[in-house]
């Protein structure tokens, strides 16, 4: 098959797949693709974005793809240009996110010879379902990534007629095979991890139980408790715990790994892959779990007043302190800005942290998404990963949050060209000039302080708004105090609101909200 070929091919299938954007690198051997992508943005087909640096342009897939739930492909050329979309290819298997990378390769006759940006690109991608052939892509799933290697010989450029139309038809079939029916009895709590969707909500409510939900569940609406995480750290509660619902991928506190290593029964919607323990023999893994009927104990009540005593304490903290607890203050200035039909990407450390710490449950129905690359937690593609997500939702506002260390290192993801799909999207950095996540973690005890700002914290002191300026982004400089007027005004591009934060006293903060909530100590 001649390359414009394939690249006729790759489209059709893609339209058949119902993608709706198509995510390319520039590149020679992957022209004849290029091409094709953009014949079909032309005529309306698929929506284009062009980006030159192929880990940014993976992530921007992945964001694309997390919100829309579609195959989402991003093409490059031969050599490391593949290499550079492993970190995203990761995250979306780690997150089943049905990212598609199409990576263009010189004829197999030419591997292991000393031919140009040549190497071997079948498998990059370990436990990636891998394809050679744009046919295998009508047996894809939504519910993971795949690698498609085409293998392209000149010549590179012909005169084609892109005329596309979608081969055949795409039924993908979704099972659910394991439908658990549950009784109350046992005192249950629901558990929502990343990407619960809304049935942890809707499984706390059939039972009358209570329901701990990470910001980016899906579930984090209606009764879900504000201090969940905080509660899990209260023995009076948790010893007493018999029966956990468990939902998504569960990442964010050590409280809640180990209640889910407890020898008590563990019903997982879903497989090993999303639970965060080797599962024990009480552990069981379901699609689906039905609630025959409500728990009428004061099991719930309980548990709610817990909340309620221990999220006022929280905010008394954070109310009495001065700036040190300027981190929590910006997690819910930017939590509360996010208005119904909004979406709100969130960084790996201490963002998604802090707003689990304080973010109330939204009302049930308004449609807020929340999105966070958990899968394996990467610091990296975090502004791809937004830039990709508003542009692939229509929201009435989109932000992101992230730490300084998440911005820099992901900070090519502002590097869009001038003709390219802009989003309107805020971009809330907590700068406190490093990692801060280490220093309420064993490595910031004070008997490993030596070294632990050079090898830990890794203060860069990057001027982050030269940075944007470099790129052509509006870049703000706020207070945490200023915060929340700064994101009441309506943003129709793409901005960066840079908010100062210590990094010294984040220890004491922790260690103070501990005790205030009388938890066992070091829980993170
Ligand atoms: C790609 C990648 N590299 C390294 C890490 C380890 N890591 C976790 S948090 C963190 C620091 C993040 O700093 P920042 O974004 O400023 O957030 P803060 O901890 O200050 O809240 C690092 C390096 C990671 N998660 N991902
Ligand atoms: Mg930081």
């Amino acid at each position: 098959m001649s390359a414009s070929a394939a690249a006729l091919g790759l489209v059709n299938r893609l339209l058949t797949l119902g993608a709706t954007d198509i995510v390319v690198a520039p590149g020679s051997r992957s022209g004849p693709l290029a091409r094709a992508a953009a014949a079909a943005d032309a005529q309306g087909l698929l929506r284009l974005h062009v980006r030159v640096d192929e880990r940014e342009a993976a992530f921007l897939a992945l964001g694309i793809a997390k919100v829309t739930g579609r195959v989402t492909p991003v093409v490059t050329t031969s050599g490391t240009a593949v290499a550079n979309l492993h970190p995203a290819m990761l995250e979306a298997l780690h997150s089943n996110a049905p990212l598609l990378a199409v990576t263009a390769d010189r004829p197999g006759r030419l591997r292991g010879t000393g031919a140009n940006q040549t190497t071997v690109q079948p498998g990059i991608f370990p436990g990636v379902p891998f394809l050679d052939a744009v046919e295998g892509i009508g047996g894809l799933t939504v519910n993971g990534p795949a690698h498609l290697n085409l293998e392209l010989d000149e010549p590179l450029t012909e005169a084609v007629d892109w005329r596309f139309e979608p081969v055949g038809a795409w039924d993908p079939i979704f099972r659910l095979d394991d439908v658990l029916n549950v009784e109350p009895g046992p005192r249950t709590v629901v558990i929502a991890g990343d990407r619960s969707s809304r049935r942890a909500r809707q499984v706390a409510e059939a039972g009358n139980w209570p329901l701990i939900a990470e910001p980016s569940s899906g579930s984090r609406t209606g009764p879900a408790l504000t201090s969940g995480r905080l509660l899990l750290g209260r023995p009076e509660l948790v010893d007493r715990v018999e029966r956990v619902m468990s939902f998504g991928h569960s990442t964010l506190g050590r409280a809640t790994t180990a209640l889910l290593s407890r020898d008590i029964e563990i019903v997982h919607v879903g497989d090993q892959s999303t639970f965060p323990v080797p599962a024990g023999p009480r552990v069981s893994f379901v699609d689906e779990v039905e609630v025959e009927s409500t728990d009428d104990s004061g099991w719930l009540a309980e548990w709610q007043a817990a909340d309620a005593a221990v999220s006022t304490a929280v905010a008394s903290v954070i109310e009495s302190a001065g700036a040190e607890a300027d981190p929590l203050r910006v997690a819910a200035s930017v939590w509360a800005a996010v208005p119904p039909e909004g979406l709100l990407v969130v960084g790996a450390s201490n963002p998604i942290r802090d707003l689990d710490l304080v973010a109330p449950a939204f009302p049930v129905g308004e449609r807020r998404k929340v999105v966070a690359n958990r899968g394996l937690a990467g610091i990296d593609g975090t502004l791809s990963t937004a830039v990709g997500a508003a542009l692939g939702r229509s929201s009435s506002a989109a932000f992101a949050y992230v730490g300084d260390l998440t911005f820099l290192h992901g900070s090519n993801g502002l590097l869009i060209g001038p003709g390219e799909p802009r989003p309107d999207l805020t971009i809330v950095v907590a700068n406190d000039d490093g990692g801060s996540i280490f220093a309420a973690l064993e490595q910031g005890a004070p008997e490993y302080a030596d070294g632990f700002e050079r090898v830990f914290a890794t203060p860069t002191g990057a001027n982050i708004g030269a940075l944007c300026q470099a790129f052509g982004v509006p870049h703000e400089r706020v207070t945490a105090s200023d915060l929340p007027d700064v994101l009441a005004k309506t943003s129709t591009d793409l901005r960066v609101v840079e908010v100062p934060v210590p990094r010294d006293a984040r220890r004491e903060l922790s260690a103070a909200i501990a005790a205030v909530c009388a938890l066992r100590p070091m829980e993170d």
